[in-house]
């Protein structure tokens, strides 16, 4: 199998015709070749995306009409959906089930913003009687989209629905290791007919093509989903150009659990907190903080069911979690649980590669679970996006809320109690963009995701997202159109 970048239209090779193979995470194995996109590429592809943009064929048609060609992909995604969880599942590893919900999301978040860009998006102010003020606002231009390889659907979709739905035309680039999906979202919408140059795809290394993709004049925003330090370098590589980024990062998000929650139903939401998605998730809840009265049932109870996990490759439908994306990564985790080790931290259960039956030459590690962990421990303080969860003591709620906050991230975080006056205060203090009170994980497009502090800048999904790719113009309108004489004649 071989993947062409989409630019301008067309289906092109890379400007030097080099290759760069991507794996099934869960065998090892070449899929196939992807063409590994050159600056000249990311050149061509903004250049189309400026002219198209320039045009006003998408930016100037009407809502309405952008609305349909949105509930087209969606459509277009729910009628390929078999081919998608599948292509998901052999690229990034992940079990069916999650490629499924992944899949669904993807359309339904197309259908979101279909429905909202048809609302009204302006505002009229009376600001004086010989004065209106209307704020009107209208797509940045060209948006460069950058997304990692944890979600490589979902969150392609979650910046391109909104971004194209705001009228502004698209340069996006997938990561390296996950190309597939995304391009079988650019064929859904190539036969849809989308007009050229108005969606472009270049393919390739995070250093060049996404670092031309930052740099570029001809690129009005970058929308990045990935890690804190690539989020950094996009911040101050993006600054030449003054371009307005928005940077959804990592994470090390606290998971409270106080002492009068259903000890069960504690364990069940911790244990989906850290290993859905096979920890690979940036609100991932990889810090469980649990109430001293609870903590050594909790801790019992955590490392039984732990074990118990079904660990496989993503096609066996009995699997509960899949191999970690590459065997680069798969290296980092593993690097941290001997981090975690050294630092003197007590290894509960897990902690190893996984090799038997068909595991073999898959990238798996056993969920692993450390106690006895304290907060200045780099295992505590730093995103290791893997299986791999640290469980804290903590005794009074104030000792729960300076836990929560005491990392430099402040992506997500949940609190688990009967008592709700407990519940809103905790919550109130913790220093994150996206929260839950006895619940983890389930979002709606509806509320803003990002994060606070090194989290990132800005937010995806909703109205609020949305308004990440537009801009802001103020219209005041002289409703008396006499003469001021503010210079005397
Ligand atoms: O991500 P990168 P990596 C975290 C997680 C993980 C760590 C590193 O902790 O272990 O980041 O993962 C592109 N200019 N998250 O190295 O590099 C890259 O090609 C422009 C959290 O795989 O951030 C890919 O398309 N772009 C996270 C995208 O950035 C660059 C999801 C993300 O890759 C670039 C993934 C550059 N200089 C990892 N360098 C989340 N928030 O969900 C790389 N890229």
């Amino acid at each position: 199998m071989k993947l062409n970048m989409y630019v301008n239209g067309e289906w092109v090779d890379s400007t030097n015709n080099d290759l760069r193979d991507f794996l099934n995470p869960a065998t090892g194995e070449v899929i196939g070749q992807a063409v590994e996109g050159t600056k000249e590429d990311v050149h061509q592809a903004t250049r189309a995306a400026r002219e198209a943009f320039e045009s006003g064929i998408w930016s100037e048609i009407t809502h309405t009409e952008r609305a349909n060609y949105l509930s087209k992909i969606a459509e277009g995604i729910e009628k390929n959906q078999k081919e998608l969880i599948d292509a998901e599942v052999l690229n990034n590893g992940k079990p069916i089930r999650e490629a499924e919900s992944d899949i669904l999301e993807s359309a339904k978040c197309f259908r979101y913003y279909a429905g909202i860009i048809r609302k009204s998006i302006g505002d009229v102010y009376n600001v004086s009687e010989s004065m209106q003020t209307m704020v009107i606002r209208e797509p940045i231009g060209v948006c460069g989209l950058i997304v990692p390889w944890n979600y490589p659907l979902l969150m392609s979709v979650w910046k391109l629905a909104p971004a194209l739905a705001a009228g502004n035309t698209i340069i996006i680039k997938p990561s390296e290791v996950t190309p597939l999906t995304l391009v079988k979202l650019f064929e859904i919408m190539d036969e849809i007919g989308l007009p050229k140059g108005v969606v472009n795809l270049v393919l390739g290394d995070g250093a060049v093509v996404g670092n031309e993709i930052t740099v570029s004049d001809e690129v009005d925003m970058i929308s990045f989903t990935g890690g804190t330090n690539t989020g950094r370098h996009i911040m101050k590589a993006a600054a030449e150009t003054i371009k307005k980024v928005s940077l959804e990062l990592g994470g090390k998000s606290p998971n409270i659990f106080f002492a009068d929650t259903d000890l069960e139903l504690a364990v069940d939401y911790a244990l989906y907190g850290i290993f859905y998605g096979t920890g690979q998730v940036c609100s991932a809840g990889s810090r469980v903080l649990v109430e001293d009265k609870m903590y050594d049932s909790f801790v019992d109870l955590f490392v039984e069911r732990a074990k118990q996990i079904k660990v496989g490759p993503g096609d066996d439908p009995n699997t509960e979690i899949g191999p970690l994306v590459s065997q680069e990564h798969m290296d980092k985790v593993l690097h941290y649980i001997e981090l975690g080790k050294k630092e003197g931290a007590r290894l509960a259960c897990g902690g190893k590669r996984l090799k038997e039956n068909d595991m073999a030459k898959g990238f798996f590690v056993e969920p692993t679970v450390f106690t006895d962990v304290e907060q200045h421990m780099r295992i505590v303080q730093e995103e290791i996006f893997g299986p791999v969860v640290c469980i804290q003591k903590f005794s009074t709620e104030k000792e729960a809320i300076q836990l929560a906050n005491g990392t430099d991230y402040g992506l997500a975080g949940a609190v688990f109690t009967n008592d709700i006056t407990r519940a809103l205060r905790v919550i109130k203090k913790v220093r994150s963009g996206i929260t839950w009170i006895n619940s983890y994980h389930e979002t709606h497009y509806e509320s803003p995701w990002g994060g606070y502090k090194q989290s990132g800048v800005g937010r995806n999904l909703g109205t609020y997202g949305l308004d990440e790719f537009m801009e802001l113009k103020q219209v005041n309108i002289n409703l008396e159109t006499s003469k001021i004489n503010w210079f005397e004649e």
